[in-house]
């Protein structure tokens, strides 16, 4: 394990500089640009299993793994064979490949929820479709979403989001005008009375309820025993679709998701990261009845030049077959080291006297600055993010490269090693003990 003798950060700089001269802020995506956490971002040239490599040649293990999608490690061989193969056929033909129903396949036979499933390029334009269809299917046009969840950045979601809204601390976003979220019922999470009172207010009118049924965007925060099923009843009983948003927890919390860990049957289901094996993939779907409403077959309209890209099928089909053929064996390890490694920090802070509390499903997890318990965003934005932010900085500086924001969910893959988690846990004792000092 490193010293705390300072990191060669130079190249990365130089990098940064170059790129904010084009780029706002430098990067294609806010939370990359550590502005929670300070501190050079880091440019990232290589990856290999759990481990990832920077412009100066630092070696960091990764708990990020691309915010997801790296549940088998980076570079895994069968996933870049695919890649590769498909490559050499083309790369896009705007036409229909065998690819997309191979994925097809693969994704509901997980997901028995589903009978039909629309491939996207996005998290985003999954949710942004499905709010879209479920509004098409119940003629209705309120949704509820939850205080702290991110779905992603379509305008009528952008209300008390979670993820780098929340790590900013914008209240959603410029430009978009009242209008557009007029509809919108943000809703404390884990709250069921709560959704009780909005559907008394909104009789009739709430055409969905959108949630993800672990959370990740406000840190990992699980739903509260019968949460979830409280939830199913009231969209029953009110006719209003039930929208879990699995584009983090699909193929992360189980093989089949959070539906399958906790058997909530949702109407549509969201999805992305995993599924395209780190190439850009989102998806919805659901019952036939419901999908059948989506354009060419419906008058519910949803496009995308790159959707169903052969090569983003190929790698989502290499990697959704290493887990299904595999699952017996990884999803336990996932869960004994994820533990393993949780427990072992959290014991480090104690017994370093830092407050502490964590929450963690399978192998997503989050280490929250304060001492918890920490259920819905309010509790976790009692969190102590300066404190957080310093753990971030003298965990770099250990080789060890964690989510550069207390509002997002850690992940630990098949690739992370005892050893990894060794490190990591002796990591965090230094780390605290630093922390102390200063
Ligand atoms: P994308 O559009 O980023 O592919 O997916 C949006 C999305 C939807 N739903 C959930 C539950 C999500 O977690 C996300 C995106 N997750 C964030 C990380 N919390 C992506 C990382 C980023 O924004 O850079």
């Amino acid at each position: 394990m490193p010293s705390t003798t300072m990191r060669k950060t130079e190249q990365s700089r130089r990098l940064q500089q170059r790129a904010e001269s084009m780029i706002p802020g430098g990067v294609n995506s806010p939370v990359r640009a550590f502005r929670s956490v300070g501190g050079d971002p880091l440019f990232v040239v290589r990856g290999k299993g759990s481990h990832i490599w920077d412009a100066d040649e630092n070696e960091y293990i990764d708990y990020i793994g691309s915010w997801g999608p790296l549940i088998l490690g980076h570079a895994e061989p069968t996933v870049l064979d695919a890649i590769v193969s498909a490559a050499c056929n083309g790369t896009s033909f705007g036409a229909s490949t065998p690819s997309e129903a191979d994925l097809a396949e693969l994704v509901l036979s997980a997901f028995p929820s589903m009978q039909k499933v629309r491939f996207v390029n996005s998290g985003t334009e999954a949710t942004m479709s499905a709010i879209r269809l479920a509004r098409a299917y119940t003629k209705r046009k309120y949704i509820i979403k939850f205080e702290g969840c991110y779905h992603g950045h379509a305008d009528p979601l952008l209300v008390k989001a979670g993820s780098g809204v929340a790590t900013l601390g914008i209240p959603g976003s410029a430009g978009v005008p009242e209008e557009f979220i007029m509809f919108t019922v943000a809703l404390p999470f884990n709250n069921l009375s709560a959704v009780e009172q909005a559907f008394q207010k909104y009789k009739h009118q709430i055409a969905c309820v959108i949630v993800e049924p672990v959370v990740g965007n406000m840190g990992c925060v699980p739903a509260a025993d019968d949460y979830l099923v409280g939830l199913r009843l009231i969209t029953e009983r009110e006719r209003a679709v039930l929208i879990f948003d699995e584009v983090m927890t699909g193929f992360r919390v189980a093989f089949g998701g959070a539906q399958e860990l906790y058997n909530i049957k949702p109407d549509l289901t969201t999805m992305g990261k995993i599924i395209g094996g780190g190439l850009p993939v989102g998806a919805y779907g659901g019952p036939k009845e419901i999908m059948d409403l989506v354009a060419p077959l419906g008058p519910m309209y949803q496009a995308g030049t790159l959707s169903g890209n052969p090569l983003a099928m190929a790698a989502g089909c290499a990697m959704l077959k290493q887990l299904r053929d595999r699952k017996a064996e990884i999803y336990p390890r996932l869960e004994k080291l994820s533990a393993e490694l949780v427990e072992g920090v959290a014991s480090g802070a104690r017994d370093a006297g830092v407050p502490l509390s964590h929450n963690r499903v399978g192998s997503m997890f989050t280490w929250f600055f304060q001492q918890g318990p920490v259920s819905d965003w309010d509790s976790a934005a009692k969190s102590d993010t300066e404190a957080f932010g310093k753990f971030f900085g003298e965990m770099l500086e250990r080789g060890v490269y964690l989510p550069p924001s207390q509002y997002e969910a850690a992940f630990l893959g098949a690739a992370h090693t005892e050893e990894d988690v060794q490190k990591t846990i002796q990591a965090a004792k230094l780390s605290f003990a630093a922390m102390r000092k200063k």
